[in-house]
């Protein structure tokens, strides 16, 4: 996959990540980059804010479980029960974190989109759930079951397809017995309605 090189600030922050997170995670923020600004593109969105959102959708992803609650408590943000059992949970909140103080990044939707990406939420704004399906489906992922399907609804009904990668999630999370945030489950429940509207076409 190609890298786009946007101008001097993505640029700077792609070399900078390259340095944070390992090749494989990476290479997937490339991926989420691309498709992040693809899907601008198609909603009419800015294209150079969702490339560097996407770009840095996993900056704290390098971080210990330490390092996450430090970086997180550092900037008062809560942290719930779960998030303290599960601290890899936090790198969505640490991120946006790091993105500010490390990368530069002031513009509060690129760093509400890096916060949020993990469990997604109600009633998302067009950026967030551009990072949090981006994230999902960009071409590096695999092995997920209905990928073709998603990928295809981010381009024609995003919110259906915001609701089918939270089911997927929630199937996937329960099958691996792993404890599921509420914030996920209430995002699952807000854009479901999406979801019914799919299935009975
Ligand atoms: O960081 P990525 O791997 O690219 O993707 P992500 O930010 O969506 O994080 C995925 C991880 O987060 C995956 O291991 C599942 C976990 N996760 C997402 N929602 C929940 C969750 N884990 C728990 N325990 N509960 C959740 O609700
Ligand atoms: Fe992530
Ligand atoms: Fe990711």
């Amino acid at each position: 996959m190609g890298t786009i090189v946007i101008d001097e600030q993505f640029d700077r922050c792609r070399k900078m990540l390259k340095e944070d997170i390992g090749k494989k995670r990476y290479l997937h923020s490339i991926g989420v980059s691309d498709t992040a600004a693809c899907l601008a593109m198609r909603y009419g969105y800015d294209v150079k804010n969702a490339a560097i959102a996407g770009l840095l959708h996993d900056c704290a992803k390098g971080l210990s479980e330490e390092e996450l609650i430090g970086t997180v408590t550092r900037a008062n943000i809560d942290i719930s029960p779960i998030e303290r059992d599960n601290p890899e949970l936090l790198h969505s909140k640490a991120g946006s974190v790091i993105a500010r103080e490390k990368y530069g990044i002031s513009d509060e939707t690129i760093l509400s989109a890096i916060f949020w990406h993990t469990t997604g939420k109600p009633a998302m704004s067009l950026l967030e759930k551009i990072i949090f399906l981006a994230d999902y489906i960009e071409p590096n992922r695999c092995n997920i079951p209905n990928i073709e399907r998603i990928r295809k609804l981010a381009f024609t009904d995003i919110d259906a397809s915001v609701a089918f990668a939270c089911e997927n999630s929630i199937e996937y999370l329960k099958r691996s017995s792993r404890v599921i945030d509420r914030i996920t489950v209430d995002t699952y429940d807000y854009y479901k309605e999406h979801l019914d509207e799919t299935k009975q076409e």
